[in-house]
């Protein structure tokens, strides 16, 4: 008689099953692949001012002071830089929040998420 497997065993048996009834399993590789993650990309202008931007990394983004102080600097010097790396959803809600604080104290701040390498 066929020895019946659960389907959500992560293992596959070989055919053709031993004489003596043994069923060999063989371990399945991982199907499911990590989820993708989003950068939050920060852009700079000319009226923001530092110590805003600043305030933002450490509230929204958990960064401490000198972390906040370096990412403010590459945005200020390069145009653009990551402040950080999540979920979609996580992502999505971080630039929601830097866009309605930044409206709310009348500066012109951007910041939107984008695909991560993976
Ligand atoms: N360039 C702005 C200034 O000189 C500072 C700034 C930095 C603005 C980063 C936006 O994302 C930004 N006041």
């Amino acid at each position: 008689m066929a020895t019946k497997l659960p389907k959500s065993l992560p293992f596959q048996p070989i055919e053709p099953v031993e004489s003596d009834g043994t069923v060999v399993l063989e371990r399945r590789t991982q199907r499911t692949k990590p989820p993708q993650m989003y950068q939050v990309v920060m852009l700079n202008d000319d009226y923001t001012p530092m110590e805003f931007v600043v305030m933002v990394l450490q509230e929204f983004f958990s960064k401490d002071l000198e972390t906040s102080t370096r990412i403010m600097l590459k945005i200020h010097l390069e145009g653009k830089a990551v402040c950080g790396v999540y979920s979609r959803d996580v992502a999505a809600t971080k630039v929601d929040r830097v866009l309605d604080a930044a409206n709310k104290a009348g500066h012109p701040l951007k910041c939107f998420c984008e695909p991560a390498a993976s």
